[in-house]
């Protein structure tokens, strides 16, 4: 068999030069990150705003860290704290309206006693517990920061999929004032920043350790390459769990980056200097909430003491989730869990992200339930002679399937009578539903 010329690779080859692609400036630009790479760009960030630990410094014979040089992006004091000296940056607070403001005008906002006394002591203890026990079980997952030089491991700890570890971590999917009294406040700036329907994509613990290596400074919605002054598309709920600092790797962040990154536009080069970082310092139990947009990482832990935060990622319902929760998620947390908490984890899509056609609102449980008990029926190749129409396909279970089945124009009478009374064993969750089902006016 032929086929015309133009389909065969070699031709599709010899037309599709680099510069002739389409949005070839655009998505091969590299930007933000080839501006913020570039050295001497700004005081602070004499070797770019990425730290490669295996470079050795010309002045220095070990590679690693340098904490003496203060024109490196990750050490804070010096020339960088001169220049912030005397400016009024976001301080830990109570009052959403100077949330809002910080959020808005520095990319990210402090929330004073976001957990109470108890409800931090709580949560340390659960997750030291479970770090320590992860540690021990020989499956504790070391990322986000390069191995000190000569080590084969990071020494950054993540505790991943927190849902599954404690009710406390639902209680802040949740944002219930019972786990996290000020959940409700989080909650309003979420919908404000993101609009009510938002996704949880991943909560995680982040435990650094003595002598980190920085984490490179990095948007967190720059898994898309798009740059949007107008509004971010996700944002970060960051839980401090212990009193955070200069000295124990406060969260490296450039105050007001996310508006100076994202005004460049998309794909195009940062042409004015980029402020130095700071440290973020607030004591444990508040709770920091960040603009996807703003330039952070993680800072160099001094300490002999470890320092945790949680980090949950919340992001628009047209984005994919960096946690597959209907993978990762405990059988029963989804069975238990509330309308609000399967709506978060994406078990409720509203249009994307659906099992079989099953999209539109459908609880996404019992399909996932069918999976794990190996009891799974895919709809397959069929036609009118397959002698098997009548499987029990678990599309027949669905919400949208359920619904659809009495009113099916066509189905074979005796597959009619057997499914008739076909029910899914587990049941959604009574109300309140969530997302709340406006009610039309009569
Ligand atoms: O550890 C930190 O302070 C920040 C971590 C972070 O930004 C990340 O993992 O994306
Ligand atoms: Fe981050």
């Amino acid at each position: 068999m032929s086929i015309p010329e133009e389909f065969t690779t070699t031709d599709i080859k010899k037309n599709s030069a680099s510069e002739e692609q389409l949005y070839t400036a655009f998505l091969k630009s590299g930007e933000p990150y080839r501006s913020l790479a570039r050295k001497n760009y700004h005081q602070s960030a004499s070797a770019g705003f990425v730290h490669d630990p295996g470079a050795k410094n010309a002045q220095r014979s070990t590679p690693g860290l340098d904490l003496s040089d203060d024109a490196l992006y990750y050490n804070t004091r010096g020339s960088a704290a001169d220049y912030w000296a005397g400016v009024e940056l976001p301080k830990p607070t109570k009052n959403i309206r100077e949330c809002r403001a910080d959020l808005c005008k520095w990319g990210y906002c402090l929330i004073e006693d976001a957990l109470s006394a108890s409800q931090t002591t709580r949560m340390k203890q659960r997750l030291g517990d479970q770090a320590k026990g992860e540690r021990l079980a020989g499956i504790a997952s070391w990322m986000g920061t390069a191995p000190v030089p000569g080590q084969a491991l990071s020494n950054t700890q993540f505790l991943h999929s927190l849902i599954n570890k404690g009710e406390q971590f639902i209680q802040c999917v949740e944002h219930d004032p019972a786990g996290v009294q000020a959940g409700p406040l989080i909650e309003q700036l979420l919908n404000e920043a993101l609009g009510s329907q938002f996704l949880m994509s991943s909560f995680i613990a982040i435990i650094s350790n003595y002598g980190n290596m920085p984490q490179g400074l990095h948007q967190d919605q720059a898994t898309a390459p798009f740059q949007d002054a107008a509004a971010p598309y996700t944002c970060n709920t960051m839980y401090i769990m212990d009193d955070m600092g200069e000295h124990n790797g406060g969260t490296l962040v450039v105050p007001g980056s996310h508006q100076l990154l994202s005004e460049a536009g998309s794909g195009r080069p940062i042409e004015v200097p980029l402020p130095p970082a700071i440290n973020l310092a607030a004591a444990a139990g508040t709770v920091m909430i960040f603009d996807g947009r703003l330039l952070h990482g993680t800072g160099v832990n001094k300490s002999n003491d470890s320092r945790t935060i949680l980090v949950m990622n919340s992001i628009k319902p047209f984005m994919r989730q960096q946690e597959l929760h209907m993978m990762s998620a405990a059988t029963e947390v989804l069975t238990n869990a509330s309308s609000k908490l399967l709506y978060r984890l994406g078990a409720r899509p509203q249009g994307l992200g659906g099992i079989e056609g099953a999209w539109n609102g459908d609880y996404l449980v019992n399909q996932r339930l069918k999976l794990e008990q190996g009891e799974y029926e895919f709809v397959r190749e069929l036609s009118p002679d397959s002698p098997d129409l009548n499987q029990n396909f678990t599309y027949r279970i669905s919400d949208t399937g359920l619904v659809q089945a009495e009113h099916q124009p066509e189905t074979l009478t005796e597959i009619k009578a057997q499914y008739r009374k076909s029910r899914p064993s587990w049941q959604r969750p009574e109300a309140p539903r969530f997302p709340s089902v406006k009610k039309r006016a009569p």
